[in-house]
C-alpha cells in the first residue's frame, strides 16, 4: 500500500546530507553521543551503537553500561569513553555532558533499564530510542517529540498494540500512526524501511538487503542516526540519512562477500566510506 506521495532515496542521494568538513573543523563542533544500554549478557549491544556512531563521524562518544561491560568494551574499543552506571544519578552528569542520547541497545526491561530511560527522557535532549527503550515506551506510552524511534515491525507491533503481521500487511499507516501517536519521527525498519513524521511525507529508503537480518544490525543503526544528529542534520533529515548510509553499507558489505554471514561490525569500514561522499 504505497501512499500517493512517498520519496524514495537511494544511495547516490547521500551527498545530499553530508557535506565534507570544513579546514579548521574541531570535534567539539561534531556533537556528542551517549550511547545508553548493554544489561548482563547484551553488552555488544552497546558498543555497537558507539562504534557506529564514531564511524558515522561523531566527535566524541560515550557510554553507560552495566559495570561487569565496562573493562571489555574499553579494551574493544578505547576511543568511546566508557561509563560504569548502576543508577540514574550516575547518568545525570553524562547527560549533561551529552548532544545526543541513544538509549536502547541492550539495555533490557528491568528496573535499570527503566530508572536509566527515565532520567534520559526526562533530560530535554534530543534522543534516539530503539530496542528495549522501545519495549519500555510501548508499556507506559507517552509523546516523546524530542525522540527519533527506529522500531522493527516487532517493536512497532508492541509501540502500536498491534500484530507484527498487522504492522506489515501496511507499513505507511503503521509508521504514520506510530508518528502520530508518539508526536515523533519514526524509523520503521526492514526491508523497504519508512522514515515519517508528524506532517511530513514519508521516505522510503531504496538501499538494504536480508543479509541484514542478523542481531546487533538495527544497534549499529541507532548509533549512525545519533551521529548525524549530533551533527546538525534536523531529525527528519537525520532519520533518512542514517537510515540510507546504514542500508548502503550493508549492501557495500554484502557485494564484497555475499549476504549469508554478513555481521553489523562488518559494516564499519562502509559506513566510513560511504560517510564521505565527496572523498
Ligand atoms: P514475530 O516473532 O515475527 O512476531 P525482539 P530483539 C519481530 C538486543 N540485542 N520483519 C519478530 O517478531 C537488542 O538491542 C543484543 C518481521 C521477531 O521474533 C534488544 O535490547 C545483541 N518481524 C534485545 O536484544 C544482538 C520482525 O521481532 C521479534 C522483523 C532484544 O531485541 C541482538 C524479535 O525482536 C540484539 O540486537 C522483521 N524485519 N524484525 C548483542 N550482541 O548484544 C523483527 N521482527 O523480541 O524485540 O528481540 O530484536 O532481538
Ligand atoms: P534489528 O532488527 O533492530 O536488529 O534491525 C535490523 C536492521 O537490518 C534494520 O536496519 C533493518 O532495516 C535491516 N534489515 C533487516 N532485514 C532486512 C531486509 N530483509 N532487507 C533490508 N534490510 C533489512
Ligand atoms: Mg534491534
Amino acid at each position: 500500500a504505497e501512499p500517493p506521495s512517498a520519496w524514495l532515496v537511494r544511495d547516490t542521494d547521500l551527498s545530499a546530507w553530508l557535506a565534507p568538513r570544513h579546514a579548521n573543523a574541531h570535534k567539539g563542533e561534531h556533537g556528542h553521543v551517549l550511547c545508553v544500554g548493554g544489561e548482563l549478557g547484551m553488552g555488544g549491544a552497546v558498543r555497537l551503537c558507539a562504534e557506529a556512531a564514531l564511524r558515522t563521524g561523531v566527535g566524541l562518544a560515550s557510554v553507560a553500561t552495566r559495570s561487569a561491560g565496562v573493562a571489555a568494551l574499553v579494551a574493544a574499543r578505547p576511543e568511546a569513553m566508557t561509563h560504569a552506571v548502576e543508577d540514574s544519578a550516575a547518568l545525570a552528569p553524562l547527560l549533561g555532558r551529552a548532544t545526543v542520547v541513544a538509549v536502547g541497545p541492550g539495555l533490557g526491561q528491568g528496573a535499570w533499564g527503566r530508572a536509566l530511560l527515565g532520567a534520559a527522557v526526562a533530560c530535554g535532549k534530543p534522543l534516539v530510542l530503539d530496542a528495549d527503550a522501545l519495549n519500555l515506551l510501548a508499556a507506559a506510552p507517552r509523546p516523546v517529540p524530542q525522540a527519533i524511534l527506529t522500531p522493527h515491525p516487532g517493536e512497532a507491533g508492541r509501540l502500536l498494540g498491534m500484530s507484527t503481521a498487522d504492522v506489515q500487511a501496511d507499513r505507511y499507516a503503521a509508521a504514520s500512526a506510530l508518528a502520530t501517536r508518539y508526536q515523533a519521527v519514526v524509523v520503521l525498519k526492514g526491508a523497504g524501511t519508512v522514515v515519517a513524521a508528524p506532517a511530513r511525507v514519508p521516505v522510503v529508503i531504496g538501499a538494504g538487503n536480508p543479509g541484514m537480518a542478523t542481531g546487533g544490525m538495527g544497534d549499529v543503526l541507532s548509533g549512525v542516526v545519533a551521529a548525524l544528529l549530533a551533527q546538525h542534520l534536523p531529525p527528519f533529515e537525520a532519520a533518512v540519512a542514517g537510515a540510507l548510509l546504514h542500508a548502503a553499507a550493508g549492501d557495500a558489505a554484502a557485494r564484497v562477500d555475499g549476504e549469508r554471514g554478513l555481521l553489523p561490525s562488518d559494516l564499519f569500514p562502509h559506513l566510513r566510506r560511504l560517510a564521505n561522499p565527496a572523498w
